[in-house]
């Protein structure tokens, strides 16, 4: 919007006689943004790598054992203490869950403020990669739950969220076609022509990505396929401003979703039934 200077002059000296406790603050972000911060970075709270790993650190001793050792990015340990929790018999879907997710979600969250360097993650990513593919290998050969599409959306480069959704599923019986991160919409349309698709699951880590999951549910409209869609990026507000979608919030969620399609529900019936689970477990939070 172009203004003449006076008038926009006249209309800030107004808005500062109307109402001065607002014009305050106003000034003073205009003074924070002209000194370098970012209103992005604002009101964060900066916990120490102490109290991340705190935060995270599961209270079973053997697990624990395992998260630290993704948060090293020690691959070796990490498989090491894996196959140590499988042949006591630890369920696979609990150690991927409750130990090795909590190692990355540190890290991640430790490199967020600042504190670790991508080269960490990248480490406490194969190490996170090796245990879970011990867990997949105890699993073994399962009947198919019914066949689903992991993928990052065109642009988007994150992926460990995107493994984690994949391995989960796996864990639980789903056949898994992985497309990969930066992943082509025509490319996840061909291959829902070409094979039997329950659900696609669709990941965005950036605000620059995520209309990629709209485009996705849309061209995938057509072939009766719908798309789970996650990541930090997106949430339910956002996914529920286009049709055939269901927002997920953890693996477990796109594991329920999974399930809810292949017996036969629609995308928009799911979707309801994930609000409500919500919505009941926050009443039980209250209770
Ligand atoms: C790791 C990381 C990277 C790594 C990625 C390595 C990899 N192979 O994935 C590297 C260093 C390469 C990277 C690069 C960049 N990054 Co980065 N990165 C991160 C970081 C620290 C962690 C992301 C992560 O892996 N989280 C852990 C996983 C497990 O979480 P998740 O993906 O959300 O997945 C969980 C759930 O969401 C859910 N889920 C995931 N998918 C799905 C799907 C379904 C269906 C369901 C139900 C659930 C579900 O399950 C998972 C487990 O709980 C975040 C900050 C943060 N703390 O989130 C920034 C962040 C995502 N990156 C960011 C940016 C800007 C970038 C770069 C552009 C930086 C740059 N200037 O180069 C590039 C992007 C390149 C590109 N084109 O994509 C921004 C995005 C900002 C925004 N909102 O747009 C963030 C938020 C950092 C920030 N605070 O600014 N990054």
């Amino acid at each position: 919007m172009i203004r003449h200077i006076d008038i926009a002059a006249a209309e800030i000296f107004e808005f500062k006689e109307k109402n001065p406790q607002r014009y305050k603050e106003l000034i003073e972000v205009g003074i924070r943004i002209g000194f370098g911060e970012s209103p992005a970075e604002w009101g964060k709270v900066d916990s120490t790598p102490a109290q991340i790993r705190a935060k995270y650190l599961p209270k079973d001793a053997d697990y624990a054992a395992l998260t630290n050792a993704v948060i090293e990015g020690e691959v070796k340990e990490a498989e090491k203490l894996t196959a140590a929790l499988l042949e006591k018999g630890r369920d696979p879907t609990g150690i991927v869950v409750d130990a090795l997710m909590p190692g990355i979600q540190t890290v991640c969250e430790i490199y967020d403020n600042g504190d670790a360097f991508v080269p960490e993650i990248l480490l406490a990513n194969d190490a996170l990669v090796a245990g879970v593919a011990l867990c997949q290998v105890r699993l073994g050969d399962m009947p198919s739950a019914g066949r689903v599409a992991s993928l990052v959306v065109e642009g988007d480069v994150h992926d460990i969220g995107k493994n984690i959704v994949a391995a989960i599923l796996r864990a639980n019986g789903f056949e898994v076609i992985d497309l990969g991160r930066d992943v082509l919409i025509a490319d996840a349309v061909n291959l829902a022509k070409k094979e039997k698709l329950d659900l696609v699951t669709g990941t965005s880590l950036m605000s620059t990505t995520k209309e990629g999951l709209r485009t996705l549910a849309e061209e995938l409209k057509a072939l009766g396929v719908p798309v789970a869609c996650g990541g930090a990026a997106v949430d339910d507000h956002f996914v529920e401003t286009f049709s055939n979608s269901i927002y997920g919030k953890s693996p477990l969620d796109a594991v329920k979703i999974a399930q809810a399609v292949v017996a036969g529900k629609d995308w928009a019936e799911v979707r309801k039934e994930m609000k409500i689970g919500k919505g009941q477990e926050k009443e039980k939070v209250k209770n």
